[in-house]
């Protein structure tokens, strides 16, 4: 190992290789918590060649390596393992937005740009770069792209994958692939970029990206509605699909639960909807007409909501300030969550017509064989992705809680995901907290498919082994 970090040496300045535990550690956990790991080194590139010299040796010395972008994913795909003997490749130094073009409507990132610095670029261009999720402020495009990440505004614009052209990739060889096109239209064979958007660092290092812009909107306008049933945030859903079309742009749901915790943890965050009505869900509309435009089409909208009985109070939010509040108060749930203690987390997927049972059915088993558990529901409604989190009972030690009834609640939860013909990752990816449940889900075929890519395209094993497939 001696000599590969002095091989390491010749590719990068000393300060950039960090082996020292001090260095190391701000690497070795992740965001959660959950995962802690050891890495023979930290590494740090600034270009796509050093990447590849990196990748290189680490071919001719067998030395598996880990990408890294903010390490704010959920499962733990950018955390190492305990043996100290595979590197962490941190992306961070990769962060020129290296161009927009206006005509083309694209902007070519490199892996490493934090996802809130493209937005602020691209709005300064007068564009929308519509992804957003609540880690915006320290993910990276890389991590967004390696985990397919999905965010708020999925059910307009698509997930990370809908959004890129083109990609600038280091292979398992450490070659250069340069798909760096800004194409909307390529069918010369097989899709390379869309193997490497999801694959979670285990096919490819992605160093640099070309992403799709749109326009910003002129108006867009933000209201918090309460239901009583699911079924009604259902039929809510279609109504606002029907009237809004794809002025639609955010349809989040929360349960009355959900909020609770928010409170207890940030009483600024209050529900300001009376009576803590069961279902809180948050819409967005956005326009490119004008602004009384949209909001005459919420207040009709809401207007047919209320005569069908499916809302019972509603709040629009004034101005931009109160419109932020309402978002706030729906993405500091997962941080209510990780002030109260570890969690288990469900980021699934049902098809929007079994959403109902699902809920119903899994809320009453949860609480009958677990009793006094908080059912954490909440999510992205409008794309049927819930985040059916399960906080232990109140004054339960959650580590002793989360030790005996994590693989019990796990298994009735991803059962009744399977009985709906979901799926058990949504947004978040497979990492290797999900590694030993996917074969029995994605089935035999897939799961050997997916094998056989990763021997193709990795066949020494040594990018981000164990995490997605084991080979
Ligand atoms: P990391 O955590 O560093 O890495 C994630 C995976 O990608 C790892 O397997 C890693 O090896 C691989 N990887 C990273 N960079 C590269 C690269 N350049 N090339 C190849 N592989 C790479 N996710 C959602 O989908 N929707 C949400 O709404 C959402 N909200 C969140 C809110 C909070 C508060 C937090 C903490 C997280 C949230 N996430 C959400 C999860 C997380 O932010 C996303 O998964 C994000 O895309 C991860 O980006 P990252 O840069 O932190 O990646
Ligand atoms: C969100 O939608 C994120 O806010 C986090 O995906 C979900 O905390 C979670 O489980
Ligand atoms: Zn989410």
């Amino acid at each position: 190992m001696q000599i590969f970090l002095e091989q390491l040496h010749q590719v990068l300045d000393q300060k950039y290789i960090l082996t020292e535990d001090q260095d190391k550690n701000p690497y070795l956990t992740d965001w959660r918590k959950r995962y802690t790991g050891k890495a023979l080194a930290v590494v740090l590139p600034r270009t796509a060649q050093e990447v590849a010299q990196i990748i290189r040796l680490c071919a001719i010395n067998q030395v598996a390596v880990v990408p890294q972008g903010g390490h704010t994913g959920f499962c733990g795909g950018a955390t190492p393992d305990s043996s100290g003997k595979q590197i962490v490749l941190n992306l961070k130094r990769m962060n020129t937005i290296r161009e927009i073009d206006v005509a083309n409507q694209t902007i070519t990132v490199e892996a490493g740009c934090i996802l809130q610095a493209i937005q602020e670029k691209a709005a300064a261009q007068d564009f929308l770069f519509p992804l957003s999720l609540g880690a915006e402020g320290s993910c990276m495009i890389g991590g967004n792209l390696a985990t397919n990440a999905g965010g708020t505004n999925v059910l307009r614009y698509g997930n990370t994958r809908d959004l890129c052209l083109g990609l600038e990739v280091v292979t398992a060889k450490g070659e250069i692939w340069n798909g760096l096109k800004g194409l909307r239209k390529d069918n010369t064979g097989y899709d390379l970029r869309d193997l490497f958007i999801g694959s979670e660092g285990t096919l490819g290092i992605i160093t640099a990206a070309v992403m799709k812009l749109y326009p910003l909107p002129i108006s867009q306008w933000t209201t918090l509605v309460a239901a009583d049933s699911v079924v009604s945030t259902i039929t809510l859903l279609n109504l606002f699909q029907k009237r809004a079309t794809s002025l639609l742009t955010g349809f989040e749901m929360m349960t009355q639960e959900s909020l609770d915790l928010n409170e207890k943890h940030f009483p600024q965050m209050a529900n300001p909807l009376k009576g803590n009505p069961p279902y809180t869900v948050l819409i967005e509309l956005s326009d490119h007409e004008s602004e009384a435009h949209v909001r005459q089409l919420l207040e009709t909208i809401l207007e047919e909501a209320f005569e069908a009985g499916l809302i019972s109070d509603a709040v629009i939010a004034n101005n931009l300030a109160q419109a932020n509040t309402f978002w706030h108060m729906r993405e500091h749930i997962t941080l209510a969550q990780a002030e109260e203690g570890a969690n288990l987390k469900h980021d699934i997927t049902i098809p929007l017509s079994a959403l109902e049972s699902f809920i119903e059915e899994t809320d009453a088993l949860v609480r009958a064989k677990f009793p006094g558990v908080r059912i954490i529901n909440f999510g992205h409604l409008g794309d049927g992705n819930l985040h059916y989190n399960i906080a232990p009972p109140i004054g339960v030690d959650h580590k002793a809680f989360n030790l005996t009834n994590e693989k019990p609640i796990h298994e009735l939860v991803y059962a009744q995901v399977e009985r709906c013909q979901g799926s058990i990752s949504a947004e978040h990816g497979v990492g290797q907290l999900k590694l030993e449940g996917l074969r029995a889900h994605k089935g035999e075929v897939a799961h050997e498919l997916m094998k056989t890519l990763k021997r193709a395209l990795d066949p020494q094993n040594i990018l981000n082994p164990h995490k997605v497939v084991s080979i």
